[in-house]
């Protein structure tokens, strides 16, 4: 034992001596990992996967993954993020390790916390360590990769490099991977066995429906276009017709310009140079494929914004409805965060009955609440969402004994609906199949789905300010308790519109504090923000 920690100490120093950290440089595992300039981040992802090794180790040998990717953030940002045996986020309290791993001073500090966390956790180092990863489209990824094997080159780590995914993916293959050898086996380990899950789990839930009219993809010329397009083909053109654009992965400069999720929810507007046709479906992935918003225009070329809120609201609805058709009984509930517009929750409470739990932001929080749930519906209203079915659920489906063909349709279609949605995290590609296969079984379109309720306006502002980790929140971020006093002068400027609502918190994954603000007309919204980000600036 002495020997491997001698050896990999040694390993560790002359590794990291190739990925030097950058100076006055502070890294913060944030609310998707790090993320930050591509070329800041080299000693970052080398000491991942120091970390990911550990965690493996930690686990017999599971095998973690990396995802190499800053999904909605600009071309020339990069970073790193860890998923768990189950697919799920990093846990929690590792997230401190991986910000001390990589705000290590020097090798020797490095070494020192990389030894402190095998001692306080007690790993076993001559113990098996298996790695995974993935990256997307963006062009700093391939020398990223480098860095991550070269930190697990030095901890005798084995690791598989599945190249270009969507981060869903990974998180699939990782589960699949840990669940290969158990009764009940998530999937095939592969890109391929994704595809294949979805694809034939589509097939059942819209059996014998007719195929949707139409749908346009905007891939926000990222990792998502590809793969849709291979998805696809498993489906079949005779199920599913999907045209895709902003689908260029070789003009490093597009990704998520103009286009993409993000943009399309927080300007609430068309994605650059798309030109829709009246009332057909239209949806947007952000740079890693892991949230989507769909929209339309109605007659007078208005925007019509069909968000998280709208997806979650959509799924709660047809889960609810074919619970009663079967006469099952198990609990559904929907998990939001701040950002859910306030219309939404009241539909959820008041029309669906459904209870609705609220979480900071971050598909971690969101998750782990939904996991209290028979049937947990979550979804940010930027479109990053999903919805688990627990054990219990599963069980009880497939135990139940149906007594008409009805009841048979229903449970036949929550268990395939339970292969169709991703059980690891928030994934465009499955929640698109999701939405459509939701409207082909109603016979609706965009303008019915968005009937249900109407959006309060809103608007979303990203302030610069000098120290963004100087905002701090409770109450799941609806109340900003440092800098101090900053709130009440917030409740103060609220209570001066009807149905205002706002508050302000520092970004996980971008340099900034965002703003949010609702109220009963789009120039009170507008005001709201305006007014509430003024407020900011300076400070
Ligand atoms: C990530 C997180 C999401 C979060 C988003 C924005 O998404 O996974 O849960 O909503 O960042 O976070 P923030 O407001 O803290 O910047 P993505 O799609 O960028 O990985």
């Amino acid at each position: 034992m002495a020997e491997i920690a001698q050896l990999q100490a040694s390993e560790i120093r002359k590794y990291s001596s190739i990925h030097p950290r950058p100076a006055d440089q502070k890294f913060t595992y944030g609310t998707a990992g790090f993320r930050l300039l591509g070329s800041l981040l080299d000693s970052v992802v080398f000491r991942v996967g120091l970390l990911a090794s550990l965690r493996s180790r930690k686990l017999d040998g599971q095998t973690i993954g990396v995802m190499i990717t800053a999904s909605h953030n600009p071309p020339d940002d990069n970073g790193v993020k860890l998923i768990d045996p189950q697919g799920e986020m990093l846990e929690a309290s590792w997230e401190t390790y991986a910000t001390k791993f990589a705000n290590a001073a020097s090798e020797d500090d490095l070494v020192k916390e990389y030894f402190n966390v095998v001692e306080s956790l007690r790993i076993n180092l001559s113990g098996p360590a298996r790695v995974v990863f993935g990256r997307d489209t963006r062009a700093s990824g391939p020398a990223l990769v480098s860095a991550l094997k070269d930190g697990l080159r030095s901890t005798d780590t084995k690791f598989t490099d599945y190249r270009i995914l969507t981060t869903p993916q990974l998180h699939y293959i990782v589960k699949s991977i840990n669940t290969q050898n158990s009764p009940v086996p998530y999937g095939k380990p592969s890109e391929e066995g994704y595809y294949e899950k979805l694809a034939n789990a589509f097939k059942v839930v819209t059996k014998s429906k007719p195929k949707l009219a139409s749908i346009t993809v905007d891939a926000a010329n990222g990792v998502g276009g590809p793969k849709l397009k291979e998805l696809v083909k498993y489906i079949g053109s005779e199920n599913l017709d999907v045209v895709i654009v902003k689908n260029d992965v070789t003009a490093a400069e597009k990704l998520n310009n103009q286009a993409g999720a993000d943009f399309v929810k927080t300007q609430q507007k068309l994605p650059t140079g798309l030109h829709p046709k009246p009332y057909e479906l239209y949806a947007s992935l952000d740079g890693d494929a892991d949230r989507i918003v769909f929209y339309y225009i109605d007659e007078t070329e208005k925007f019509h914004l069909l968000d998280g809120d709208k997806i979650a609201s959509l799924a709660a609805s047809f889960i609810r409805d074919l619970l009663a058709v079967s006469g099952v009984e198990l609990d559904v509930g929907v998990v939001q965060t701040a950002y859910a517009n306030g219309s939404s929750s009241t539909y959820l409470t008041d029309i669906l009955k459904v209870p609705v739990t609220v979480t900071p932001t971050g598909v971690k929080h969101l998750h782990h609440a939904a996991q209290l749930y028979d049937i947990g519906v979550y979804f940010e209203a930027n479109g990053h969402g999903t919805v688990l079915f627990s054990s219990n659920a599963v069980k009880t489906l497939e135990s139940f004994e149906a007594h008409s063909p009805g009841q048979q349709s229903a449970v036949s279609t929550l268990l395939a609906l339970q292969d169709l949605i991703n059980q690891t995290v928030g994934d465009a590609l499955s929640d698109l199949l999701l939405v459509v296969a939701i409207l082909v079984h109603k016979a609706w379109g965009p303008q019915e789905w968005d009937l249900a309720y109407t959006d309060l306006p809103n608007r979303l502002v990203r302030v610069v300010v000098k120290d963004r980790h100087a905002f701090k929140t409770e109450n799941a971020e609806r109340k900003l308790v440092e800098p101090v006093g900053v709130q009440p002068i917030i409740d103060d400027l609220v209570k001066k519109y009807k149905n205002g609502r706002s508050f302000v918190r520092a970004s996980g994954t971008e340099d900034a504090v965002r703003v949010y603000a609702e109220a009963a007309t789009r120039l009170e919204a507008d005001e709201l923000a305006l007014k509430v980000s003024e407020l900011l600036k300076g400070l």
